[in-house]
C-alpha cells in the first residue's frame, strides 16, 4: 500500500531530534537521522534556550535526512537540484516557551527557558488581579497553575523595549516553522499551554490578552494539526537538499500532545503517563472539565488532536534524575546511568522519599542538596549514597504517578486498569516496575519515541494516509514493541509511603 517518507523534528529540554518516518495505513516505522545537545544558557540572571544552535541542529538534521533519503530516479538528473524523497516536515517541542517577531520578522533576543526565574510571585498575584481572578482564569482557559505558563512570561516582560517592538509572538515550533518556511501561524494544541487559549471555544482569547496589556494582534493565526502548510522557503530547500515540493505538516507541535496521539491504546478509557523529562499523567477526555475541583487538584485541559482534551497533570518527572546527575558529573563524580539504577535497585526501599512537585526542585542546579534540605525539613534521613538518592527519586515519582492517576480517575468517574507509560522514561525499567506496584496495575511500557511517532503519524493524516486517532494508535500498537510491567510486592508499603509524604 502507499506510503509516505517523512521528517519529524522533535526538539526535546535536554536534546533535539531529526528522525525519518515511513508511515502508510499498515506502515510506522522511524530511524534517526540526526540527534544534537539542547544547552539553555544562563546570562546574568537569565536562563535562555540557544535557540539559533536548535535551528542549526534541525537544519543538520533535515541535511542528513535528505542525503540518506534520495528519491529513486531512472533518468540521470543533469539539473543541479537534487529531488528528496522527504514528503514532508513536522516540528514539536516542549511547550509555553516562545519567540518574538520586530515588525520587519526578525527575532528579538534569545527565548527564555521556562526555568527562568523571572515569574515571581507578585508578577503572577497582578495577572491574577488584571484577569478577574485565578478562578476566572481557569474557568476559560481550563490551565493547570504553572508558574512559566506564557502568560505569566508575558507579564513579567510586560514594558521590557523587546515585547514593546514586538509584532508577533510565536511558540519555540512556530518559529521553526516560520524560519523553515517564511510562514506566520499557531499551532493549536501548543497554543493550548499558554494561558491565553479558550478552552471551551477553542480559540485564543483576545480578552484575557488586553487584560494582561497585550495586543492580541501578537497571536498568529491557529492551524489544526493534520494539515499541510507551504513550501520550504528556496534557500532552505537549496541548503538541506530537500525537494521543491517538501511541504510544511502542521503536526500536534506540542510533545505532549504528539505523545498522547501516540499512545497505543485500544480502550478510549485509558490512563496514560508521558514521561520524559516531565511525566504527564492523566486521562483523555472529549471536553474539558472546568470545575473548581479541578482547578484544586492541579488538572490542566490542553488541547489534544481531533479535539480531544488532554486532562492531565504535570509531575517533576525525571528532570530530577537527570539534573542530579549532572551536576555529579559537573564534580567530577560518576554519573553513568545504568550503573546509577543498578545501585537505586540494591539500595534499602522508602527510606527517604520527596514530594517531587515540591517548587524547589524546579529551578536547574543542586538537585541531591535540595533532596537532602527536604528530607531535614520532613525529619526523615537524607539519602546516604548515589544509589540511596536515585532510589528516593524513582521512588517518589512512582508515588507521584499513583497519586496523579488516581485523583485523574476520581475526577472523571473513570476506573484504572492498565496505565500506558510512553516516552523516553519507559525505558527505565525501575520506574515502570515501581509505578506498577504503586498502583497495583499493569504498566504498559513503550514506545519510547511516542512524540516523534505521533508527529510521523500526523503527517500521515496530512497525506491522507491514516485515517483518525483510533487508526494513529492501532498502527503503533501493531508495529512498536511494548514491555508490560505486572505489579508486585506488597502495595500496602506504597500506601504507608504515599502518606509519609502526603501524596494519597
Ligand atoms: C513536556 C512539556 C510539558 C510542558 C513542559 C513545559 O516536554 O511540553 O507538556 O508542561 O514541557
Amino acid at each position: 500500500s502507499a506510503t509516505r517518507t517523512v521528517a519529524a523534528v522533535d526538539l526535546g529540554a535536554a536534546s533535539g531530534r531529526v528522525m525519518v518516518g515511513r508511515v502508510g495505513p499498515d506502515t510506522l516505522e522511524l530511524t534517526e537521522a540526526h540527534r544534537f545537545p539542547n544547552r539553555p544558557v544562563q546570562v546574568g540572571t537569565a536562563l535562555h534556550w540557544d535557540v539559533l544552535a536548535l535551528y542549526q541542529g534541525v537544519l543538520d538534521g533535515l541535511r542528513r535526512a535528505a542525503a540518506e533519503h534520495r528519491a529513486d530516479s531512472s533518468v540521470i538528473d543533469t539539473s543541479a537540484v537534487h529531488s528528496s524523497a522527504i514528503d514532508s516536515v513536522g516540528i514539536d517541542s516542549w511547550a509555553v516557551d516562545y519567540g518574538l517577531l520586530d515588525a520587519d520578522g526578525a527575532l528579538l533576543g534569545n527565548p527564555h527557558h521556562y526555568r527562568d526565574p523571572r515569574t515571581a510571585p507578585e508578577v503572577i498575584e497582578r495577572v491574577w488581579h488584571q484577569v478577574g481572578g485565578v478562578e476566572a482564569l481557569y474557568r476559560t482557559t481550563g490551565l493547570q497553575h504553572l508558574p512559566f505558563n506564557t502568560v505569566f512570561q508575558l507579564a513579567a516582560a510586560q514594558g521590557s523595549a523587546q515585547l514593546t517592538a514586538a509584532r508577533t509572538l510565536l511558540l519555540i515550533p512556530d518559529l521553526i516553522a516560520y524560519w523553515l518556511t517564511g510562514t506566520l501561524g499557531a499551532e493549536a494544541t501548543n497554543a493550548s499551554t499558554t494561558g491565553l487559549f479558550d478552552a471551551t471555544t477553542r480559540t485564543w482569547s483576545p480578552r484575557l490578552a488586553k487584560a494582561i496589556g497585550l495586543d492580541p494582534a501578537l497571536l498568529p493565526p491557529l492551524r489544526a494539526p493534520g494539515t499541510l502548510a507551504g513550501p520550504l522557503l528556496p534557500e532552505v530547500a537549496a541548503d538541506t537538499g530537500l525537494g521543491p515540493n517538501t511541504r510544511l505538516a502542521i503536526v500536534a507541535s506540542h510533545d505532549t500532545a504528539s505523545a498522547v496521539a501516540a499512545v497505543p491504546a485500544t480502550d478510549p478509557e485509558f490512563a496514560y503517563i508521558s514521561c520524559g523529562t516531565w511525566s504527564l499523567a492523566g486521562v483523555e477526555l472529549p471536553a474539558p472539565a472546568l470545575a473548581e475541583d479541578s482547578r484544586l487538584a492541579g488538572f490542566t485541559n490542553e488541547l489534544g488532536v481531533d479535539g480531544t482534551v488532554r486532562y492531565l497533570r504535570n509531575v517533576m518527572g525525571l528532570w530530577l534524575l537527570d539534573e542530579t546527575r549532572r551536576h555529579w558529573q559537573a564534580r567530577g563524580l560518576p554519573a553513568d546511568l545504568d550503573a546509577l539504577l543498578a545501585q537505586a535497585a540494591a539500595a534499602d526501599p522508602f527510606t527517604s522519599l520527596i514530594d517531587p512537585n515540591d517548587p524547589r526542585f524546579l529551578p536547574p542546579g543542586d538537585i541531591p542538596g535540595r533532596i537532602r534540605r527536604f528530607c531535614d525539613d520532613t525529619g526523615q534521613p537524607a539519602p546516604a549514597t548515589p544509589g540511596a538518592v536515585v532510589r528516593c527519586i524513582l521512588e517518589s515519582l512512582a508515588l507521584a504517578h499513583r497519586h496523579t492517576l488516581r485523583q485523574a480517575a476520581a475526577r472523571t468517574g473513570r476506573t484504572l486498569t492498565t496505565v500506558h507509560l510512553v516516552g523516553g522514561g519507559s525505558n527505565n525499567a525501575l520506574l515502570c516496575q515501581w509505578t506498577a506496584d504503586a498502583l497495583g496495575l499493569p504498566v504498559i511500557a513503550g514506545p519510547a519515541e511516542a512524540t516523534a511517532l505521533g508527529n510521523v503519524l500526523m503527517q500521515g493524516r496530512a497525506h491522507g494516509l491514516v485515517a483518525d486517532l483510533a487508526a494513529m494508535r492501532g498502527l503503533v500498537a501493531r508495529t512498536q514493541p511494548l514491555r508490560r510491567h505486572e505489579p508486585s510486592g506488597d502495595i500496602g508499603t506504597w500506601d504507608r509511603a504515599a502518606r509519609r509524604v502526603g501524596l494519597t
